[in-house]
């Protein structure tokens, strides 16, 4: 029997486990990335493993998310990952090389290898056949030791692609409509496989934008198979002796095929506050906008600021729209000067930002209060552009670039050009990373530490029996962003837990950390994929401070479940769906034998003493992960199996 990409992947990095679709299985990590805003918390925790070297085949340190120097704090953290990646055998991209997705897929990613990053748009290296998965950072820092990553073993969903894209539509309206028929919770356990003739048809930068989007869909990864047309990416990249071909058998079988006929996309929208309440732009045309983006990981390729300055031609912004534009990486912007690309936009009154995440995570260009802005990110969550109260569209360069020309929401086939394809500019520029020292000169070098940066915190074992109260009862669809928010104010604390605590729930209970820190024991109660979007470790890192011992929930997105494992929260879910109606916030829960409970089968009972109605609540942890729940997060855990 054929078999699909990914299982062939899997299987090449098989570890232990099952290769049963559901079962967990545990892989050999070839590379991992991590990004500055989660990558200090990783370090540290590698640090504490007490090993000398990171233990993978590549590692690479990222900076471009914590780029705005308000002060020492986020300039004390890049000294230290610098400082950390020298000794320890990290490569370091420096602030200012680009986001770390765009500059892993041009430097360092090669077809067939896995991938593990801190950031959840990770699975972006789909885009050239790598399985590439996002993680929080623990289960990095373990990865860089050495040690397997474990995964449930996906549904394999094929999508099949035929036709080809007209002119001003683009692949970002391909994963707009998946997002339509899939929703944000239509991919967890699932990985979306790319087939058909029309992957012939489709870039390297343009499948790296479904795969990167891939990550809304809450599926584990997404994967382009890697034929000439990466051959080529490769090639421009000067790395063409890292390519291979890679493909799914003929005859393999996926859970579910998905029919896209690239010709008959049409521009696609998603509208605030979520990135599946998508609509075909020509339904929402019209409306007027006050600002415009054209950046982050999803969409900042030399063909994407290209196109934004075939559309522009040379005529001013909407007088109404502050266009902003944010060049993925340093060689995407050198590349974009040399084709005259910059100097046109420049011409066209765009304001030029730094080459890294920037708005799409609240750093800089936030909208105007009750501001409508159409950005080419990935996510619209409500609150994170900096504005509680703005209106985040997402779109491609080619809808955002037509709707900044004209000041309202356009349908970009109304501007009547054939865009040009830059990539003969592509020259690779890998200048701004540094490599680690050898192993002989790493010993002496000292690792470089702010004031701000403090250890990780570590919870306590769990207890059989306690009482904890309900600390807040939310909806379906949480984000990371609700539970810990991002944003030029909180990211400085990401490598300070105490302080960056206070902001937990911030937007949805700002009572949150006050009622936590007097009930001293808690619970939250969701609904639906709790947990959804970034893969922030700080959104299971802050409740376990606060003295969080459980969630329970309706369901859990992937990575959000494994940090609260990782941090020795319990996270668990409803036997009975009703249950959930009749649980208040601030009422006492009774767990009368919780570790029994936990060791014995899958249910754990509890006592609602406020109301005295008993109910059960289930969990599907595996050996493993109820040892290190018990043992209060994987550092004890770890700390106990090396001692
Ligand atoms: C995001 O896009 O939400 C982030 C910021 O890149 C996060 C990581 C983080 O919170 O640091 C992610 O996607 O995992
Ligand atoms: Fe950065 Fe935004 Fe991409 Fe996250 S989604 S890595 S914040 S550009």
């Amino acid at each position: 029997m054929g078999k699909t990409l990914t299982e062939k992947i899997i299987e090449n990095h098989f570890v232990s486990g099952s290769l049963k679709a559901g079962e967990e299985v545990n892989i050999k990590i070839d590379q991992t990335l991590t990004q500055d805003a989660t990558g200090t918390m990783v370090y540290l925790q590698f640090e504490a493993m007490d090993i000398a070297r990171v233990q993978t085949e590549l590692s690479v340190s990222y900076v471009d998310h914590n780029t705005q120097q308000a002060d020492f704090k986020n300039m004390d953290d890049h000294n230290f990952l610098q400082s950390f990646a020298k000794k320890y055998g990290v490569y370091f991209s420096r602030p200012g090389n680009g986001i770390c997705h765009q500059v892993h897929l041009e430097a360092f990613g090669i077809p067939g290898k896995t991938l593990l990053g801190s950031d959840s748009h990770t699975p972006t290296g789909g885009g050239i056949g790598m399985l590439a998965i996002g993680a929080g950072g623990l289960d990095v820092a373990c990865a860089m030791a050495g040690a397997p990553f474990s995964i449930v073993m996906p549904h394999v969903i094929g999508v099949h692609l035929t036709g080809k894209l007209n002119p001003m539509c683009s692949s970002k309206d391909v994963i707009l409509k998946l997002l339509q028929l899939e929703t944000v919770k239509g991919g967890v356990g699932k990985v979306y496989e790319y087939f058909g003739k029309g992957v012939e048809t489709l870039r390297v930068p343009q499948r790296a934008t479904i795969t990167n989007m891939g990550a809304e869909l809450g599926a584990t990864s997404s994967l382009f198979p890697s034929d000439n047309i990466t051959r080529e990416f490769m090639k421009l990249q000067g790395r063409e002796k890292e390519w291979r071909e890679l493909a799914a058998d003929n005859g393999c079988t996926y859970s579910k095929v998905i029919e896209i006929n690239l010709s008959e996309i049409e521009p696609m929208i998603a509208q605030p506050h979520m990135p599946d309440r998508v609509v075909a732009v020509r339904e929402i045309e019209g409306k007027k906008i006050n600002q415009a983006l054209i950046g982050s990981c999803t969409n900042s390729s030399i063909n994407d600021l290209g196109v934004t300055a075939d559309i522009l031609d040379s005529k001013t912004v909407h007088e109404n729209v502050s266009l902003g534009i944010a060049p993925g990486s340093k060689q995407v912007f050198e590349n974009a000067i040399d084709a005259g690309i910059i100097k046109r936009l420049v011409r066209s009154g765009a304001r030029i930002l730094e080459s890294t995440c920037g708005p799409c995570i609240g750093m800089g260009f936030a909208p105007s209060s009750g501001g409508v802005t159409i950005r080419t990110i990935n996510r619209n969550f409500k609150g994170r552009s900096g504005t509680a109260d703005a209106e985040v569209y997402l779109a491609s360069p080619k809808t955002a670039a037509a709707s900044a020309l004209f000041g309202v929401i356009t349908d970009p086939r109304k501007v009547k050009i054939s865009p040009k394809d830059y990539s003969e500019f592509t020259k690779p520029d890998i200048s701004m990373i540094i490599p680690p020292a050898a192993e002989a000169e790493a010993k002496n070098l000292e690792i470089q530490r702010g004031p701000n940066i403090k250890p990780c915190p570590k919870a306590s074992p769990a207890e059989n029996t306690f009482e904890a109260k309900i600390l807040i009862k939310t909806k379906d669809n949480i984000t990371t962003d609700h539970i810990m928010p991002a944003g030029a104010k909180v990211l400085p604390y990401r490598s300070n837990i105490p302080e960056i605590a206070k902001y937990t729930f911030e937007a949805v209970d700002p009572a949150f950390y006050n009622n936590a820190k007097n009930a001293g024991k808690g619970v939250i109660i969701g609904g639906e994929n709790y947990g959804q979007g970034s893969s922030r470790e700080h959104a299971a890192l802050a409740p376990m401070y606060l003295g969080v011992k459980a969630v329970v929930v309706k369901s859990f997105a992937r990575i959000h479940k494994a940090n609260l494992i990782n941090f020795g929260i319990a996270p668990l879910t409803f036997k009975d769906a009703a249950d959930y109606g009749v649980i208040s916030e601030d009422d006492l829960i009774f767990f009368p034998s919780f570790i029994d409970d936990i060791k014995k089968g899958n249910e754990v009972v509890a006592v609602n003493k406020t109301t005295g109605k008993e109910m059960v609540f289930l969990h599907d942890l595996t050996e493993k992960s109820i040892d290190i729940l018990l043992e209060g997060g994987m550092l004890n855990y770890t700390k106990k199996s090396i001692t």
